[in-house]
């Protein structure tokens, strides 16, 4: 049995529990659970059957995927792409999900950072946020728009790679898991790997025109960890798709909520345009959070009936 900690074309870097590495191709007829979605991804554990080339090199044939526990995923666009797989699956078994924001260029998106909480109370997956660059946080107005997050109990960890701060608490609470590091391009998910990890990820400058990262990483790749557990790279994204929210669940995942949802005048109230809304009256009245609330109903009315976001 080994763990897919890399692919390269249509090759798979495979690392044994022996901590050998074997370059793998799936063999035909291998099997998995889900046909709609990669057939092998990184994260994912795999029997391989090895070999012998008579050289250096390790080789070997991914003979069986085993089930996946949980699945970062990025829907393709069937109008761009005729794959048979709806579903990219981008990393697989994490046990921790991090989404990685960066204090300035590019700006903090605490639309995405909802986004990825949704999808991290859907799935009940640990999360943690980690604000990267927060030298440049000078006026401390990233640390006051974060604050939400800490009042509704998320962990959020301030972290520089510039100053090499804050990486020993970050250190702390990815020992020993499967993390996979998610997020805007630009916003330093590479670099920080490489401080952490002594790798050598290849990094790139924002764009001076866009102040956008410029989507260096194209492939997700799995590393360990000195303190124990693996960290999972992955290619920045522009948006973070939710493949099973609808409109009928979205209301659970916004945890602030839930106390309130009871004294709503309906029971199927969408805290929308319903009259007697708590929630509603709880956002107008600041007992909540506006942004919170606009990002629910963003999000909301991206989700069409019955579509996904
Ligand atoms: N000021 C500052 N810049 C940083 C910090 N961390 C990373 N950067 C810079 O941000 C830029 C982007 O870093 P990357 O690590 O390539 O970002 P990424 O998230 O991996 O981007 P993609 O691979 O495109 O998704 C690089 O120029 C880094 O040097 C930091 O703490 N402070
Ligand atoms: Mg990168
Ligand atoms: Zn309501």
């Amino acid at each position: 049995m080994g763990r897919v900690s890399g692919s390269s074309g249509a090759a798979y870097m495979v690392t044994a529990d022996d901590g050998r590495v074997f370059r793998c191709r799936s063999f035909p007829g291998t099997e998995s659970g889900n046909p709609d979605a990669s057939l092998v991804a990184v994260g994912d554990l795999v029997q391989v059957q090895g070999i012998q080339t008579g050289t250096e090199a390790l080789e070997g044939n991914i003979m069986r995927v085993e089930p996946r526990t949980s699945a970062l995923v990025r829907k393709r666009d069937p109008r761009r792409n005729r794959s048979r797989e709806k579903q990219q699956v981008i990393a697989s078994n994490i046990e921790l999900l991090v989404p990685v924001v960066s204090a300035y260029e590019p700006p903090l998106s605490t639309r995405l950072i909802d986004r990825y909480l949704v999808f991290a109370e859907s799935e009940q997956l640990p999360i943690l946020i980690v604000v990267n660059k927060i030298e440049l946080d000078k006026g401390g107005r990233t640390r006051e728009q974060m604050a939400v997050y800490h009042e509704l109990g998320y962990q959020v960890c301030y972290v520089s790679v510039h100053e090499k701060t804050g990486i020993d608490e970050l250190a702390e609470v990815l020992a020993g898991k499967i993390s996979a590091f998610s997020g805007h391009s630009g916003v330093g998910k590479s670099s920080l790997i490489n401080l952490m990890t002594g790798c050598d990820l290849k990094t790139s400058a924002t764009s001076f025109k866009t102040r956008k990262g410029v989507h260096t990483t194209s492939n997700a790749t799995m590393h360990s960890l000195p303190g124990g557990g693996f960290v999972i790279d992955t290619p920045g994204i522009r948006e973070f798709s939710l493949a099973d929210i609808t409109r009928e669940n979205l209301r659970f995942y916004f945890r602030e909520f839930l106390s309130l949802m009871p004294e709503c005048g309906f029971s199927s109230c969408t805290h929308t345009v319903e009259p007697h809304c708590a929630v509603r009256r709880a956002a107008e009245q600041e007992m909540i959070d506006a942004g919170r609330y606009e990002s629910y109903l963003l999000l909301f009315d991206a989700l069409d009936e019955g579509d996904r976001v």
